[in-house]
């Protein structure tokens, strides 16, 4: 019998609505991909969402993307890093490429019978976390950091937006003089708003994370002169060349790290090696991901070369009920990632299937 890829799309309501700069996200909208050959099932998520909001990606281009030109690359079930050069020549589409990049690091990790933090490389056997709070209203932000304090978080990451940052992180710094405090402004900021942003050094956060353009470096370059903050970048690497890149510039302190994002762990790995050889650190982030893309997330957040708490908070954060069986309990401020062949996650296939908005068979 030949390796069979499915998928399910499903649709899990968030706890919490989770408010960025470039909107509020209700639910978590995710293709979960499994993959099955001779007794082994290995499972990936497609990072994107419906809306291209934090990328140009989303479900239908990845779609797209891994049904008309991904797919076939995976039938004779390659290496992660051959399946990374048979699609080179495809421009972007990182997050496609990813899903099933990181089902083929599941794949083979389960052959061999070793848990997915293991087969990295160097793990630590946890990852430290931090927790990422959308917006709020201002009342319910002080409870907010408290309660996630209280949980033992070691890192408090608050989104803002421009012209919401200085009550959100005054609030915060006022209300909390010693935690560790970072700010994310996915991209809503530009140059001409320096004096804004260097008003925001006075706050003592550990990085601000994204403040400029998606696609920007240079920009990001300048502003770094400017500011004391360390600096972080999310949204503006997608590779492990634009991280060089960035760091050859100037432009970076730390980057978050989103396998998603960069194509996969393999390039994730690249980065994170990078990263230390610049003097630089990093750290794991997410994107509401399901315990599938979760349990991904927490191998690679126990990596060695991972030096900071990442967004990988436990389960409960996101979903009253997840799609998986086992789920991550955070225990003083860190994650162990699951010691079961591959991610170790046991998949919920009823509720998963009950989740479902669609589902099918893709051609390999
Ligand atoms: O910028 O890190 C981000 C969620 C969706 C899209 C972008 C981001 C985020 C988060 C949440 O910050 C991280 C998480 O808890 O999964
Ligand atoms: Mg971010």
């Amino acid at each position: 019998m030949p390796p069979k890829l499915s998928f399910n799309l499903v649709k899990l309501p968030l706890l919490v609505p989770f408010t960025t700069s470039f909107g509020t996200q209700l639910d978590r909208v995710a293709h979960i991909f499994s993959l099955e050959n001779e007794g082994i099932t290995a499972y990936s998520e497609s990072t994107t969402d419906v809306d291209p909001f934090y990328s140009y990606e989303d479900n239908v281009t990845a779609m797209h993307l891994i049904k008309d030109y991904f797919a076939k690359e995976i039938a004779d079930l390659p290496t992660p890093a051959a399946f990374m050069e048979r699609v080179e020549h495809i421009k972007g589409h990182e997050m496609a490429k990813a899903a099933l990049e990181m089902l083929l690091w599941d794949y083979h990790s389960k052959k061999s019978g070793i848990p997915l933090h293991k087969y990295l490389g160097k793990s630590k056997g946890y990852a430290d976390v931090g927790i990422s709070i959308g917006m709020l209203e201002e009342d319910k932000l002080v409870p907010s950091i408290m309660n996630s304090l209280n949980k033992g978080y070691k890192r408090i990451k608050l989104k803002i937006s421009k012209g919401r940052e200085t009550r959100i992180l005054s609030t915060a710094r006022l209300s909390f003089p010693d935690a560790v405090l970072s700010a994310d402004a996915n991209c809503d900021y530009r140059i001409e708003d320096l004096e804004l942003l260097k008003s925001l050094d006075q706050y003592g956060l550990a990085y601000l994370e994204q403040p400029l353009g998606h696609d920007d470096i240079v920009d990001h370059a300048a502003l770094r002169q400017s500011i004391s903050t360390p600096l972080c970048l999310d949204e503006a690497i997608t590779s492990p060349d634009m991280a060089r890149e960035a760091f050859q510039i100037d432009a970076v302190d730390i980057i978050n790290i989103k396998p998603g994002r960069v194509g996969g762990l393999s390039n994730s790995l690249k980065i994170a090696e990078l990263v230390h050889n610049y003097g630089g650190h990093c750290w794991v982030g997410g994107m509401l991901e399901t315990g599938v893309g979760r349990a991904f997330n927490i191998a690679l957040a126990s990596n060695q070369l991972v030096d900071m708490p990442g967004d990988t908070s436990p389960n409960e954060k996101y979903f009253s009920k997840d799609i998986v069986r086992n789920i991550f309990k955070m225990d003083k401020g860190t994650i162990s990632p699951f010691e079961s062949p591959g991610i170790g996650v046991i998949l919920d296939t009823e509720f998963m299937n009950m989740m479902s908005i669609s589902t099918g068979e893709i051609q390999l």
